[in-house]
C-alpha cells in the first residue's frame, strides 16, 4: 500500500482554508493509502507560542482530525514531537540544504517581513518538513498550494540524497484539491486565509458558531459589480467565495455560476454561509464528543507508536548510508 503523509500546525484555531486545502483530502485518501496525519507542533514553535496554548491547540487539532472523519484505527494520528526521528532526520537533511534554497522560500519571506528578529527555526523549517515526508518514504502529500515550494525542495533533497548515498528515498508527489487549493482571506483576496492573521474577520475557524460564520461571510469584501461570476483575476473576492461554496456545498465550480445567475451578492453570501455551516455544524458536534470522551491521548499514543517504528528504521538506514558508526547494542 502506498503511503500518505501530511500535517497541520497547532499555531491557532484551524481555518476553513486548512480544511478545504488539506483536511478534506486527508479524509478522502485514508481509504486507499497507509496514512500518517500529524499535528506538527515542532513546526508551530518556529514562531513564539504560549506553552499552555500550544498544549490546548495540539489536542484540539488532533480532535478536529478525528471529527472531520479520519479513522484512527486506519490512519496514524499523532504529534510530531512524539516521534523524535523527525527532528533527527530534519537535522541530517538541513546539512544537505543550501542557504540559497532556504532564502528563496516565499513563506519564510512572508513570515519574516517587517520583523526585527526572526528565529533560525523559521528559516530551516522546510528541511524539517522534508524530513516529515521522507521519514516514511511517503508517495503522496495532500497540501494546499502554499506548500508547493516546500514540496519541490523535499523532492530535490530526496534526489540529492539518493545521488550521493545511493537510491533510498521515494520522490513524493503533491496532491492538491482541484478547487480551493488556496482559499483567500475574507478581508483581502490577495492574501491566503491564515489562522495566525490577527484580524478574526479575515478567516473562518472550524469552531466558529453559525452566527459568527454568517456575520463574517456577510462582511467579506466583495468586488465591484454585482454579478456572481468565477474569474479569479478580475473578481478575486467573489471567486474565492465561489470556491468556498463549491467545496462546502459539493457543487462543481462550473455549475456555481449558473446556479446564482441573477442573484445579488447579498443573496449569494447567505448561501455561502449556510453551505459552510452545513459542513461545520456536524464536525463541531463530533469534536465536542471526542474532547469530552478523553480518548484523544490514547489515539495519539497509538499513532505515535506505529509511526515511530517506521521512522526509526529510516533514520537508522540514512545514518548508516551517511557514514555514522552504529551504536553497539
Ligand atoms: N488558505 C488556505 N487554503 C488552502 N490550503 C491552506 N492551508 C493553509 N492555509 C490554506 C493548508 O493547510 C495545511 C496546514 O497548514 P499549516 O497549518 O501547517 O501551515 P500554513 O500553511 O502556514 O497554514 P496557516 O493557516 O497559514 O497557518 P499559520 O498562520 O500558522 O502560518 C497545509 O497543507 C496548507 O497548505
Amino acid at each position: 500500500m502506498k503511503t500518505v503523509l501530511s500535517g497541520i500546525q497547532p499555531s491557532g484555531q484551524l481555518t476553513l482554508g486548512n480544511y478545504i486545502g488539506a483536511m478534506k483530502n486527508f479524509v478522502k485518501l485514508q481509504h486507499d493509502y497507509q496514512c500518517n496525519f500529524m499535528v506538527v507542533d515542532l513546526h508551530a514553535i518556529t514562531v513564539p507560542q504560549e506553552p499552555e496554548a500550544l498544549r490546548e491547540q495540539s489536542e484540539s487539532v488532533a480532535a478536529l482530525f478525528i471529527a472531520a472523519g479520519i479513522d484512527p484505527n486506519k490512519s496514524n494520528v499523532y504529534l510530531q514531537s512524539h516521534v523524535p526521528p523527525h527532528a533527527e532526520l530534519g537535522w541530517l537533511l538541513t546539512t544537505l540544504t543550501s542557504m540559497g534554497e532556504l532564502e528563496r522560500m516565499t513563506q519564510f519571506k512572508d513570515k519574516a517581513e517587517g520583523k526585527d528578529s526572526v528565529g533560525a527555526g523559521l528559516f530551516v523549517y522546510p528541511s524539517l518538513m522534508a524530513a516529515d515526508i521522507l521519514v516514511y518514504n511517503a508517495d503522496l502529500v495532500p497540501v494546499g498550494d502554499d506548500q508547493k515550494q516546500h514540496l519541490e525542495l523535499t523532492r530535490d533533497l530526496a534526489s540529492r540524497f539518493n545521488h550521493r548515498y545511493g537510491e533510498y528515498f521515494t520522490i513524493p508527489e503533491a496532491y492538491y484539491p482541484e478547487v480551493g487549493a488556496r482559499i483567500m482571506s475574507l478581508d483581502d483576496a490577495s492574501k491566503k486565509m491564515s489562522k495566525s492573521n490577527p484580524n478574526p474577520g479575515s478567516h473562518i475557524t472550524l469552531l466558529d458558531p453559525p452566527d459568527v460564520i454568517r456575520k463574517k461571510v456577510s462582511r467579506a469584501t466583495t468586488d465591484s459589480g454585482s454579478e456572481v461570476r468565477y474569474d479569479p483575476k478580475t473578481k478575486p473576492e467573489i471567486s474565492n467565495l465561489m470556491s468556498i461554496y463549491s467545496q462546502c456545498a459539493g457543487v462543481p465550480i462550473k455549475d456555481v455560476q449558473a446556479k446564482f445567475e441573477g442573484v445579488m451578492y447579498g443573496g449569494f453570501k447567505k448561501a455561502v454561509a449556510e453551505s459552510i455551516i452545513g459542513v461545520l455544524e456536524p464536525l463541531q458536534k463530533s469534536y465536542e464528543e471526542i474532547r469530552q470522551s478523553g480518548q484523544i491521548h490514547d489515539i495519539l499514543a497509538q499513532g505515535a507508536e506505529r509511526a515511530l517504528e517506521v521512522a526509526t528504521r529510516t533514520v537508522d538506514d540514512v545514518k548508516e548510508r551517511m557514514g555514522f558508526l552504529p551504536r553497539k547494542c
